[in-house]
Parts: C-alpha cells; sequence; structure tokens
C-alpha cells in the first residue's frame, strides 16, 4: 500500500468526522468522507443526540475512549464540562455507586462520592430527599454533536480531505478480495441521479444504524440493532439554574441535562423499539433517526422524572423526539477489517461518548497496525457464528436496551436466547444439578449442586471457604470449595470443551507458526508449547498451547475468535486453518489420582517417564479415540483429553463409570488457576501488556524472529503480581499504597487450598516486591492486602510432575 492511501470514510456523523480529523492529522491526507444527509447535521444519530458524555464504565477501554473524548473536544472548544452526576435512590444503587467510584479510580477518572445536600447543591431542582447519594464526575459533561462534526470535519478540510454530502452509498466495490471503491449516487442540481464510483484502497463504514446495510453491500454481517429512543424537554422553569452537570437517576432509566431553563429528559424505560433497516426514513428525510414520539410510552418516566425533579409536576414536556441509534449484542463497539474483504473496516455502534476515543484507535490501526489501547472487547472478530444470526443481535440488542442502566454482576449472563452452544457432557452436567452461566455462547457450569454432600467432610471454617459478602457471593456457591478440595485431594473432571480449538496445518505450518508465536514451538511431533501472540507493538494479542499433533499438523488452544481471526489474517499459501471447536469436545481429568482412573482405560503408557508434562499422544480411553495433552491449567497432575463431538458422552461416561471423579465448576477452576498463577488472557494480562510485564518473558524465545518482537523490551515499569488480601474482592478494583491509588485489581477468588482470598493486580514495578502493604477498595472499603511471591501454590512442580 502506498503511505497515503485512499480512503473513503462512509458516513459524516461524528464518528466519521472523528476519524478523517484523525487520519488527516496522521498524514494520510487522500480522504473522502461520503454522506446521504446533508452536511453537517446529516440526519444520523449525531444529529440529534443530546451529548451526555458520562465517563465512567466497567470497561477500561470504554472508559478511555470516553477520557479522550473529553479532553479532544474540550481543545475544540465544543465540550461544556458542566459536569456529571449519578444519583442512588436504592440503597443496592448507592453501592453499585461505590463500585463505580472504584471504577472511576481504577482508570484514572477524577471522581466522588456526594451526599443528598451536595447533590441538590449541584442540581438544585432535585429533591434531596429522595436520594441516598450521588457520583459525581467534574470532568464529565456535554458534546455538542453538531458542533463536534463540523470542527473536526474543517480541520479534516484543511488537511485535504472532502466532504460529500447527499451522497448515497449503493455498493462496495472489490477486486480480488479486496475493496477497490464505493459506488455513489447524488442527484446534481437538476435533480438528475448521477452514479459514479470513488476508488478506494481503504473503506471505513462510520455509518452507524445504517452499517448493517452497507455491511451487506460488501457481503459483511455486521451486528448491530437500531433501537428508537424517546427524549423530550420540559417547557421553561422558573428557579432553573440553566446549566449544571448532566445527571443520571438509573434506578428509573432516567438522564437529564439542561436546555437553559428547560430541562431535557431521556429515558430507557420504555419498551424496546427496534428499527429495521427498511423501516429508517428514505432518502429524502430529513430526519431518518427520529421515528414517530409515542407519548404513552413516555408518560410513565415524565411522572418518574417530577418524582426526583418536583419543579416538573404540574408540567408537561414539549418537544419529544424518538432518536434512533445503535445497540450490540454485548453494548461494545464494532471495530475491525472484514474477514474476507481486505481494506473493508468497521468503525459501527460508536455513541458520541466514545466518539473520539474510537476514531483515534482506528487511525492508529490503519496508519500503524496497532493501537495503544486494548481493542479486545470491540473487535468485530469477536462474535461466533450463532452470535451473527439477525435473531439473536435483536434479541440481545433489545435485552441491551432494556438493561443499559442496570446494576449488573460481573458473572451475570443474560437470560435470553440461551441455551445456545452446549457441550456434549452438558445432559450429564444437568443431571448433576450444574449451575450455568455463559461465555463465548457456551453454557458452562460454575459449580453443582451433586457435590453438595461434600460440604460435610470438609473445614466449614472461614480460612477454607473465604469471606464473601453478599455480591461476592452472588453467581457462588461454598460447593466451589469442595470441589477445589477433590481436585487437590482426589481427582475431577472439568468440562474444556468452550476452549477455542484451532487446527492449523500443511507443509509450512511449523515455519507460520514458528514466525506467529513468541515460544519455539519446531518441536517434535508430541510436543505441546505455551507461547504467545504479540501484536507489531509487542502487545499480548493471546495466550496458546501449541501441540504439534504431527508432522504437519498442529492442534492450538486459545482464547476465543479473535484469535481464529487473526491466525486465518496471517495465514500464507500453503497452510489452513479450521476452527475444530464446535465438532469436538475435551475434557480435563485433573487431581492426584488422575492416572488411576485414565491409565486402566488405555493402552497408552501413562507413567510420568512414559508421557511427559507438556507432551501429547493419541489413542483410545475405552472405545473413545482420543488426543491426550498432559497439561493442566489447574496446577494438578492429568490431562486434557479431546475427541470429536458425536463420542463426547461416551468419553465422559466412561470416565465417570471408574467412581472415581467428582464434576467440577468454573468457580473452582478458576481459584485453582489463580493459587497457581496461570493467567487469564482479556482478564490479567490484554494487548496493553508486552510479556515481560505480565510475567510471562519464559514463554518468549528472542533468538528467533517472530511478530512484536522488535517492539518488546525487557525493562519494566509495572507488574502483574498476586495480593493476598483480606477478604474476596471481584476485578477491577482500585488499589493504594499509602493512600496514592497504584493499579488496579484484574481476577481475585478464594484460594481454598492456600486459605486465603487472592488477587491478581498490576502494580508499579517498584511496589511489586513481596511484603509490600497495599489495599484495595472494595465497594468503598479498604481491604489490606499484601503482596505475595508466586506461584502461591506448588511453587515446586511437585503435584503436576509426578
Ligand atoms: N490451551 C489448553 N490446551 N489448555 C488451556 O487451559 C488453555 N488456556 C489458555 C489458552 N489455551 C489453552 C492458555 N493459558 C498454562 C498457563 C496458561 C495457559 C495454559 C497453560 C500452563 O500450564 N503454564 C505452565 C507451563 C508453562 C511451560 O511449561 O511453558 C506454567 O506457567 O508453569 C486456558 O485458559
Amino acid at each position: 500500500m502506498t503511505s497515503r492511501p485512499r480512503l473513503v470514510i462512509i458516513g459524516a456523523g461524528i464518528v466519521g468526522c472523528a476519524l478523517a480529523d484523525e487520519l488527516t492529522a496522521r498524514g494520510w491526507t487522500d480522504v473522502t468522507v461520503v454522506d446521504r444527509g446533508p452536511l453537517p447535521a446529516t440526519g444520523g444519530s449525531s444529529s440529534h443526540a443530546p451529548g451526555l458524555v458520562f465517563q465512567t464504565n466497567p470497561s477500561k477501554t470504554m472508559t478511555e475512549f470516553a477520557s479522550y473524548t473529553v479532553r479532544k473536544y474540550t481543545e475544540l472548544g465544543c465540550f461544556e464540562q458542566v459536569g456529571g452526576l449519578e444519583v442512588a435512590t436504592t440503597e443496592e444503587r448507592w453501592q453499585d455507586l461505590h463500585r463505580k467510584h472504584g471504577w472511576a479510580e481504577s482508570w484514572g477518572v477524577e471522581s466522588r462520592l456526594v451526599d443528598p445536600a451536595a447533590c441538590a447543591e449541584l442540581w438544585p431542582l432535585l429533591d434531596p430527599g429522595k436520594v441516598l447519594g450521588g457520583f459525581h464526575v467534574p470532568s464529565d459533561g456535554l458534546a455538542v454533536a453538531v458542533r463536534c462534526c463540523e470542527t473536526q470535519a474543517r480541520r479534516a478540510s484543511e488537511r485535504g480531505a472532502r466532504f460529500l454530502g447527499g451522497h448515497t452509498v449503493v455498493g462496495v466495490e472489490q477486486h480480488g478480495g479486496r475493496v477497490t471503491g464505493v459506488a455513489v449516487e447524488s442527484d446534481d442540481e437538476h435533480g438528475v441521479v448521477e452514479h459514479r464510483v470513488i476508488e478506494a484502497d481503504v473503506v471505513v463504514c462510520a455509518a452507524g444504524f445504517w452499517g448493517p446495510s452497507i455491511g451487506e453491500l460488501a457481503g459483511l454481517t455486521v451486528p448491530l440493532q437500531p433501537l428508537a429512543h424517546q427524549y423530550a424537554r420540559s417547557g421553561p422553569l422558573a428557579g432553573s439554574p440553566g446549566t449544571g452537570p448532566i445527571l443520571r437517576h438509573q434506578d428509573r432509566d432516567l438522564y437529564f441535562r439542561h436546555h437553559g431553563d428547560r430541562v431535557g429528559v431521556g429515558s430507557y424505560a420504555h419498551r424496546p423499539m427496534p428499527v429495521a433497516q427498511h423501516e429508517i426514513g428514505p432518502k429524502g428525510t430529513t430526519m431518518p433517526s427520529v421515528q414517530a414520539f409515542t407519548g404513552e410510552d413516555f408518560d410513565p418516566a415524565w411522572r418518574d422524572a417530577c418524582e426526583l425533579l418536583p419543579t416538573l409536576a404540574g408540567t408537561t414536556y414539549e418537544d419529544g423526539i424518538n432518536g434512533v441509534f445503535s445497540f450490540t449484542p454485548d453494548g461494545f463497539p464494532l471495530i475491525g477489517e472484514a474477514p474476507h474483504l481486505e481494506g473493508f473496516w468497521l468503525a459501527e455502534a460508536v455513541w458520541v461518548t466514545h466518539s473520539a476515543g474510537v476514531a483515534r484507535a482506528v487511525a492508529e490501526l490503519l496508519v500503524d497496525g496497532v493501537s495503544a489501547t486494548d481493542l479486545h472487547e470491540c473487535e468485530l472478530s469477536r462474535f461466533e457464528p450463532v452470535q451473527l444470526s439477525p435473531a439473536f443481535v435483536a434479541e440481545r440488542g433489545a435485552r441491551n436496551f432494556v438493561e443499559v442502566y442496570d446494576v449488573i454482576h460481573p458473572l451475570q449472563p443474560m437470560e435470553s436466547p440461551r441455551p445456545m452452544r452446549t457441550s456434549p457432557f452438558h445432559i450429564r452436567q444437568r443431571e448433576l444439578g450444574g449451575f450455568f452461566l455463559e461465555g463465548a455462547g457456551w453454557e458452562r457450569p460454575h459449580w453443582f449442586e451433586a457435590n453438595r454432600p461434600l460440604l460435610d467432610d470438609l473445614p466449614g471454617d472461614e480460612a477454607f471457604l473465604g469471606r464473601r459478602d453478599a455480591w461476592a457471593g452472588r453467581y457462588w456457591s461454598p460447593i466451589a470449595a469442595a470441589e477445589s478440595h477433590a481436585t487437590r485431594e482426589s481427582v475431577a473432571l472439568y468440562d474444556m470443551t468452550p476452549l477455542k480449538r484451532i487446527e492449523v496445518g500443511g507443509s509450512k505450518a511449523a515455519a507460520f507458526l514458528q514466525r506467529l508465536t513468541t515460544n519455539d514451538v519446531d518441536k517434535k511431533p508430541g510436543s505441546v508449547t505455551y507461547t504467545l501472540l504479540l501484536d507489531t507493538g509487542g502487545g499480548i494479542r493471546s495466550d496458546l498451547t501449541v501441540a504439534r499433533i504431527e508432522e504437519d499438523r498442529f492442534q492450538i488452544g486459545a482464547n476465543g475468535n479473535l484469535d481464529l481471526d487473526w491466525i486465518t489474517r496471517h495465514a500464507p499459501g500453503g497452510v489452513y486453518v479450521r476452527d475444530i471447536t464446535p465438532g469436538t469436545c475435551c475434557v480435563g481429568v485433573w487431581g492426584p489420582r488422575a492416572r488411576e482412573l485414565v491409565q486402566p482405560l488405555t493402552d497408552l503408557d501413562m507413567s510420568h517417564e512414559g508421557f511427559r508434562y507438556f507432551t501429547c499422544k493419541t489413542g483410545y480411553v475405552g472405545h473413545v479415540p482420543v488426543t491426550a495433552m498432559r497439561v493442566s491449567y489447574v496446577g494438578e497432575l492429568g490431562w486434557e483429553l479431546y475427541t470429536t463431538a458425536d463420542l463426547g458422552l461416551k468419553l465422559w461416561d466412561t470416565l465417570w463409570a471408574t467412581g472415581l471423579p467428582v464434576a467440577g465448576g468454573r468457580a473452582a477452576f478458576n481459584s485453582l488457576r489463580l493459587e497457581k498463577g496461570y493467567r487469564l488472557w482479556g482478564v490479567d494480562m490484554t494487548p496493553e501488556h508486552d510479556p515481560y510485564e505480565a510475567g510471562l518473558g519464559f514463554a518468549v524465545k528472542t533468538g528467533k524472529d517472530f511478530v512484536g518482537r522488535d517492539a518488546l523490551s525487557t525493562d519494566v515499569t509495572r507488574k502483574l503480581v498476586p495480593l493476598l488480601t483480606a477478604e474476596v474482592v471481584m476485578g477491577k478494583e482500585p488499589v493504594r499504597h499509602q493512600g496514592r491509588t497504584v493499579g488496579y485489581v484484574t481476577s481475585a477468588a478464594h484460594g481454598h487450598t492456600i486459605r486465603a482470598p487472592i488477587a491478581y493486580a498490576w502494580l508499579p514495578a517498584e511496589l511489586a516486591e513481596p511484603g509490600t502493604q497495599v489495599d484495595v477498595t472494595y465497594f468503598g472499603r479498604r481491604v489490606p492486602a499484601e503482596v505475595a511471591a508466586e506461584p502461591l501454590f506448588d511453587p515446586k512442580m511437585e503435584k503436576i510432575r509426578r
């Protein structure tokens, strides 16, 4: 590609304009932005957006997007930094605001919790008798969306970008799997339709809720559901201060802002109002993004608003609108290149709140090939095929609308549509009283009620079970302690079917994987290697196990669909890449009695010498052909046994019939892996971190050439370390040292074997020494913690290597 590729951006809303600005600032000046509507108010979501920017989000990435948006629009003079206030009217919400305060601290957003009187000072129209307290972020505020579009478009135009209003995209041109241009229609001054193609090397679709239609032109599914949402303004209010913070009343799904002496009220309380692509206003409609306002849907919200803001009572609302904007199945934006069409990118489902941040990240991806921000939650390739079905996208999109202001527990799954993906062991897991949560579309058991009787034989003391408050105790059962105990003392079966399995083969497979990953994977058949995928900036894109099954056939244990996409994209000719996850299954047989369980069922030599740690073999367990790998994410002797999906149940029943194992769930699994210090990608480390910081330098062989190597440095300023905490926390909590915020928690669990709660956390390198005293802020409480040496369990590997 030339250093200045020809770029077309579809959509001159706030994302398209921000992107044109970011790219032209980086020297990509051959930029054309097309939009079907007039400029600058194109009639898309940006044209009606009330512009509220609340920065704090459970996701570090989303918070960073919002914080950059605030900084940038403030500098550009199109942001009113009025602050943001979220009030609680229930105890549950008040607790949740404490949790939110923690996220703000973890992600570097200054905030404070305030009492009802302070809430009323910030919002004089508010009845302090109704609230328990508030969460105040002084840097939040209002983006004037259309002005943001104009200002950024002007800067981009000054650097050479062209903005074409009244140009409707009617085709995406391609040749040989690459995008070559965009076909547009426009009316000339006589109303005659002109059709032409704008040639392009790169096309970015920033078409907002039109994304699915544009995607269709490119042969790409864009999993986005437009929903309409009601917003109205009061009449002039005597006693209104005229300005003040943006306000959220989430217990009633409401938000507010000032419009001079009027107050704007937005509601998520009404029924979801999905809008199909063909229902969006046709060409020529001034505001295609606006549907008919229905007072009967808004009236209850207005009544709730009157309760919080008594001055509204006795007045009614004026000029209500029903604005359409984009929802995705998981609430995150859609960023990334189409899997089958090189050069066609998405920057979709982005709210004004995150617009500048997303645009910067996409510009970095296009220009540098890698973003400084961790994008794994936003990448288009995160969706499994089943999660792209129109029915799924519609239902989950609507659920996200309903839940947008709910207090959501980190483990809480959506209720429907479920179940989607089930492993062959599912039927047995149900019989055992499995409690299921969802991950990557899979039903995953977290514990089994059938194991409850095991609790009777266990130490019932607090150090063993772990002290949990009601929050940390939700979606958890003490049965996890029994399953953990059984794994350490006897043997347990863990369903590893949701583990992404990718087969890579062909004569060049070994050379390819050697170049793509950090460790030496070019070992003899039967070897298994723990290795990393890095991006070109040296950030960790994944951690993998690579098993060389045969000379030219590898089986990769990966973290998700992102890995499949990454490996597929990089594969040269002569290498095939196949997702074998759906057609296969895996059970982990782990514990000191694992050998005693498996050996009688197989002719394979399962002895320590005959089947070394981190090796694999193929053979039979009972009647079932298996690939056995001697690896263990729980830190015990044992094997992962793989077979095809049709034989999964047979395999499970064969193992079960020995009478030795119990079934173990994710809750025990998570505790066991944290005791052993095994990192979970996407939670403990992300592309934001390099291997040395993450404590994974052992998996990097700098003597060979691999993607990301040149960006690596062994100097580290921060480290991922285990903390022993006084009670169980959940993750994402801020960590303080001598009163100063120094880092945040990634994963946490109670370590039943070590009889202490564990929290992994990112800390400055100078504080990473074992013994350093810190504290973790959990719902506003200070939980004492101490940096510990890792691994916390079996440092000599005596349990695994025997
Ligand atoms: N693949 C398989 N087969 N099983 C798994 O559990 C997983 N993972 C992810 C993705 N791929 C997988 C990888 N995470 C170890 C640590 C983390 C893992 C997988 C394995 C591990 O055993 N580490 C040892 C050995 C390292 C070595 O000898 O090189 C260690 O750190 O001591 C599950 O999430």
